[in-house]
This record gives C-alpha cells, structure tokens and sequence, in this order.
C-alpha cells in the first residue's frame, strides 16, 4: 500500500441489523431466546450436537437469505483512499458479498465447517450440518464458529492489525465479548478513533468520536467525511 492511512473497522452484530440478521443483545436479539450455554459452547455440543447444528443451521438459512446493506457497500469504497482492514466479531460474509477484500473473522464463519478433530482445515457449508456427516479425517464434521469459551485463534493477529492503525472505526458492536472487545483500546493515542451505534457508548472519555445512529445511515455518511477530509 503506498503511503495509504491505515483504517481499521472493528464490526459487530449491529452493522448486520439492517440486513435482517438479529444482533444478540438488543431487545428481541438472539439471545433473548436461546442460552448460550445450550447452543454456543462446547459443552452444549457433547451435550446436544443435533441442538447446536439445528441452531447454526437455521442462522444460516438467515445469512445466505440475508443482504448486505449500505454500512457494508459504504466501507468498499474506503479501500480506494485507504489501507483497510475489516476485523468483525460476526460470522456472516456480508463485508465479503459487499465487496470488501480485506476480512479477519474473529469468530469464525457460519458458512464453513471443520472436523472435530481441530484439524485447521476447513469445508464450505451453504447448507445444513447434520449429526453423522464427517470430515475426511473421518470425525463429526462442526460449525467453523469460535465458541464461548474457546480460544480466539485469530486474536494475535488482530491486536497487530489495530495497535499501529492511523484511524480506527467501530460499527454495531456491544463491546460485552472478551477478548474481541479488547481492541477497542489497542491502538495508539494517535489514531483517529470513531463509533458507529444507534445506543450510547461508554467510549466518548477514550476519544471516540460517535456517530450515534444505524450502521445503513450513519456509516456511509463518515465514509464521506473521511474520503472528503483525507483525514
Ligand atoms: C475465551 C460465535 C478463553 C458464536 C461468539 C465474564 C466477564 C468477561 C468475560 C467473560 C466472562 N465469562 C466468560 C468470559 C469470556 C467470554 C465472554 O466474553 N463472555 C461474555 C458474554 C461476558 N469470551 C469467550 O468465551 C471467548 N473465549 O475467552 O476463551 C480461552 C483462552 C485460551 C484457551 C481456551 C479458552 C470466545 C468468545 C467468542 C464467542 N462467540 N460468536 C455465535 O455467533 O453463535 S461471540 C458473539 O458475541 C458474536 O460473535 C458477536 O459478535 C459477539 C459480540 O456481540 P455484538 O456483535 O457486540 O452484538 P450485540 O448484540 O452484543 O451488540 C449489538 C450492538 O449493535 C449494540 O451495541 C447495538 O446498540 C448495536 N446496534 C443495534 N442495531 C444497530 C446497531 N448498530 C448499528 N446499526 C444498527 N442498526
């Protein structure tokens, strides 16, 4: 990239909201009629694994049916100004059908699988998983999800993408997930820093500048003032 501005865009289940996709925390969310522990650990797999796959399967048919919206199609053009890099907690590929080229899952991909043998490798789903349908490997194929509880593999890599990035934007994101939620505090006293939420946030006392709004209204409307700006 020659001498682009680094930007970083930390998404969350709010920058999917307009795309029909529920969020988990909001009213009405997700996990409003689900425990977590029944569904998104891996205690609740060796418990119940036909429950989990019903679960992931069902998100998925909501994922594949789902749109991206103007948030999503608003960043692709950033990419022209600026070195982007997309970390999003979420495990839909919106941000990739929009067109962005740059995306990290922290939380793994609703539309691939992996064997429960934790071999890395992983298999495109587009449809549904179901109880006895194995990797080569011969094990139980699983959603290629991280689960609570489990390890973010992808963490390292993400504190090194956000702790020297120039400008840093979050979108739809509770911050309630840790260690994900630890980003928001990893870049540097220089970076711009911006919030895209329709809800108050606790982060205007660390220089957050917040665009309180929905992600399809308030994020094409930065976009513009950051491509205006140079900032
Ligand atoms: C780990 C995949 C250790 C599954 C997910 C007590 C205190 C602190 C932490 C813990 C604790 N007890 C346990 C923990 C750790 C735990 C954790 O943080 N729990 C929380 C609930 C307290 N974390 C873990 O378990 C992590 N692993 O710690 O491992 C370890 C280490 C080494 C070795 C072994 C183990 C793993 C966490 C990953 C869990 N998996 N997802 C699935 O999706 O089914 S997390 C899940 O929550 C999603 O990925 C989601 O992204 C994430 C965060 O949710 P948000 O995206 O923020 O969504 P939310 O609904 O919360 O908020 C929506 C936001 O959007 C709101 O702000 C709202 O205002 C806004 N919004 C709404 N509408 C709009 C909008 N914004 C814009 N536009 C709109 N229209």
């Amino acid at each position: 990239m020659e001498n682009k501005k680094k930007l970083v865009i930390l998404s969350g289940a709010g920058i999917s909201a307009e795309s029909g996709i529920k969020t988990f925390r909001d009213t009405g969310g997700l996990w409003e009629n689900y425990d977590i522990h029944e569904v998104a650990t891996f205690e609740a797999w060796q418990k119940n694994p036909k429950l989990v796959l019903d679960f992931y399967n069902a998100r998925r048919h909501q994922v594949v049916a789902a749109q991206p919206n103007q948030a999503h199609h608003s960043l692709v053009a950033l990419e022209k100004s600026f070195d982007v890099h997309i970390v999003t907690q979420n495990i839909d590929d919106l941000h990739e059908r929009a067109g962005s080229s740059n995306v990290l899952h922290l939380h793994g991909e609703i539309l691939k699988s992996r064997s429960t043998s934790n071999d890395p490798i992983t298999f495109p789903v587009d449809d549904d998983l179901y109880v006895g349908q194995m990797a080569p490997d011969g094990q139980q194929l699983r959603p290629h999800i991280v689960w609570f509880g489990e390890a973010v593999p992808a963490m390292d890599e993400a504190i090194s993408i956000v702790s020297n990035c120039d400008i840093l934007i979050i979108i739809g994101t509770s911050l309630n997930v840790y260690p994900a939620a630890g980003l928001a505090y990893a870049c540097n006293e220089y970076t711009d820093k911006f919030i895209v939420d329709p809800s108050t946030v606790p982060l205007h006392e660390k220089g957050f500048i917040h665009y309180q709004g929905s992600a399809a209204k308030e994020v094409p409307t930065l976009v513009n003032y950051l491509l205006q700006n140079k900032v």
